[in-house]
């Protein structure tokens, strides 16, 4: 078994293990210990103990490879390559007890995902990708349609985390409907992503996000025939992100996203 194939079967079989994890703690939600690290930005015993679990599983395997994870942050490593952890994406819809929420990880190496894997425990499916080998969806090969997508029946997840972009959020989501589009608002970018990669949906966008919550995403959007924009450029590891991840079709159409200011 190559190299990233190792580490993809490793990172499909921690996603689950994890999400067992998580899962118990979702059914005793209401005995956690909530803190706020900004406005509607939550964080629990559950965060730290998955993300703690997964940090473990990978160390045991891959001890030279850095992590950087949501809670704990970067922990540097002497390989080519690092781990990205979200332990629990959709932390609010997890701590509300709704299903949209999952466990997140994915690997980099020369500045590009090489593998990403998103799991939904509530929905049980994982998805996951390998540069280059395409992505699955629950062990099967996962493909958008090759048809295009017409803007008046595209459904599109604007994600919307960064308080003191509202009225640029405003503006988009005027700009979405100028367009006869519709848009739902899930509270988890990993999510939106797997969503966009299977079909269900035709796009993704938030302005300012974390690479945590977009890396495993970006790469099964990508191995699953998708278009996002990052597709050619150097991920970065330190910095917000601006993310559009949509059906190759609407690329044109959304890529005005980005300059609305509001
Ligand atoms: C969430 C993202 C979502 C964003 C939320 C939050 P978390 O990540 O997945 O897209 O809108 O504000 O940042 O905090 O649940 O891991």
């Amino acid at each position: 078994m190559d190299d990233l194939s190792q580490r993809h079967a490793l990172a499909c079989h921690v996603a689950r293990e994890a999400g067992m994890l998580a899962m118990e703690y979702f059914c005793r939600r209401d005995e956690l210990t909530v803190d706020a690290k900004g406005v509607q930005d939550w964080v629990s015993e559950a965060d730290r103990e998955v993300e703690s679990l997964i940090r473990s599983r990978l160390a045991e395997t891959f001890p030279r490879d850095g992590i950087l994870g949501e809670e704990e942050g970067w922990q540097p490593g002497e390989s080519a390559g690092y781990w990205v952890i979200d332990p629990i994406d959709g932390t609010t819809n997890f701590l509300r007890g709704l299903p949209d929420w999952g466990v997140v990880l994915a690997y980099v190496e020369q500045d590009q995902v090489q593998v990403g894997v998103t799991y939904a425990p509530i929905h049980e499916l994982l998805y996951s990708a390998v540069r280059g080998q395409g992505a699955e969806l629950n062990d099967q090969p996962l493909k958008r349609k090759e048809e295009a997508v017409a803007p008046d029946s595209a459904l599109i997840y604007l994600g919307f985390g960064a308080r003191n972009d509202l009225p640029a959020y405003k503006a988009r989501l005027d700009y979405l409907y100028s367009c006869n589009m519709d848009q739902r608002r899930l509270g988890s970018a990993a999510l939106a992503l797997a969503r966009t990669a299977d079909g269900r949906v035709d796009g993704f966008f938030e302005s300012r996000i974390n690479l945590w919550d977009v890396a495993a995403g970006l790469l099964i959007v990508e191995e699953a025939g998708g278009w996002h924009n990052y597709i050619d450029r150097p991920l970065p590891r330190g910095e917000k992100m601006g993310v559009l991840a949509c059906d190759a079709s609407l690329e044109t159409t959304l890529m005005p996203l980005f300059e609305i200011r509001g």
